[in-house]
């Protein structure tokens, strides 16, 4: 594993995908500064300071796409809730990939697929997580509560954190690449914050509404509509 340190980036992920082709598989960029950090749907992930990770990792599992590779989000959700534990954390995941403290989100995950006509040149598993900030600024985010872990109580410096979150992501990836979403399905629902209610679900312009009633082996939500049928969601945001 090789680890490249930058004073200033657009964003990891986008610096990941310029470089996909002389990457190593299992690199990790990681950047002090993010002027332009990228969410999912064209959102932006806010840089609160230089005491916050920002990080891509680069992983080269082979040639071609494997449909288990989009659940390395929620893989990484449950390395990142391991390591919050460590520090007496009760961290929990909204389906699909949120981690969340009490409600508020502390960290964010956005994975990227680099095909270049049938070969699969790389994936770019990036996450950006609050270790510093002031409370002004986290309050200054829109649409979403927010924290950081300095103000859940726990000081860490991005180093030795960023050590703690590769590590235990390499712990137990070879086993997620053999048996994808099933290898942390237990470790993923023992942590959930969804289950058993009543969600609606935002699908790029439509809304589905039910109860949750489950997570198959694909990483999938079921939710249970009115109508008593069973929508199965592998993309979406829980409202
Ligand atoms: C995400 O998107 O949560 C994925 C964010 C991934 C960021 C990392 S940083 C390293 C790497 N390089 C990148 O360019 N990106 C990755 P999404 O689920 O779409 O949520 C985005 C929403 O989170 C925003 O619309 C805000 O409401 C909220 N948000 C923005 N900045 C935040 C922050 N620092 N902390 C918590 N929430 C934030």
């Amino acid at each position: 594993m090789k680890i490249i340190g930058l004073e200033e980036t657009d964003s990891t992920n986008n610096y990941a995908k310029i470089n996909i082709e002389t990457l190593a598989d299992r690199t990790v960029i990681h950047a002090k500064r993010q002027t332009s950090g990228r969410g999912r749907l064209n959102r932006k992930w806010i840089d609160l300071g230089e005491g916050n990770l920002f990080m891509s990792v680069v992983l080269k599992p082979s040639d071609t796409f494997n449909e288990i590779y989009p659940n390395i989000t929620q893989y990484l959700s449950v390395v990142l809730c391991k390591v919050l534990e460590t520090y007496g954390l009760k961290p929990q995941i909204k389906w699909p990939n949120d981690v969340l403290i009490d409600g508020k989100k502390i960290a964010g995950i956005l994975s990227e697929t680099v095909m270049q006509g049938g070969k699969l040149l790389g994936l770019i598993v990036g996450i950006g997580v609050n270790l510093n900030a002031t409370q002004n600024d986290v309050n200054a985010i829109p649409d979403k509560i927010v924290t950081s872990l300095n103000l859940e109580g726990v000081n860490v410096d991005v180093e030795s954190f960023r050590t703690s979150l590769v590590n235990e992501f390499f712990n137990n990836y070879d086993q997620f690449l053999e048996n994808g979403f099933s290898s942390i399905k237990e470790d993923y629902i023992n942590r959930n914050c969804f289950l058993n209610k009543e969600l609606k679900v935002q699908i790029f312009n439509n809304m589905e509404h039910g109860m949750a009633k489950g997570v198959n082996d694909n990483g999938a939500l079921i939710l249970q509509t009115e109508d008593n049928n069973e929508s199965v969601l592998t993309i979406g945001d829980i409202l």
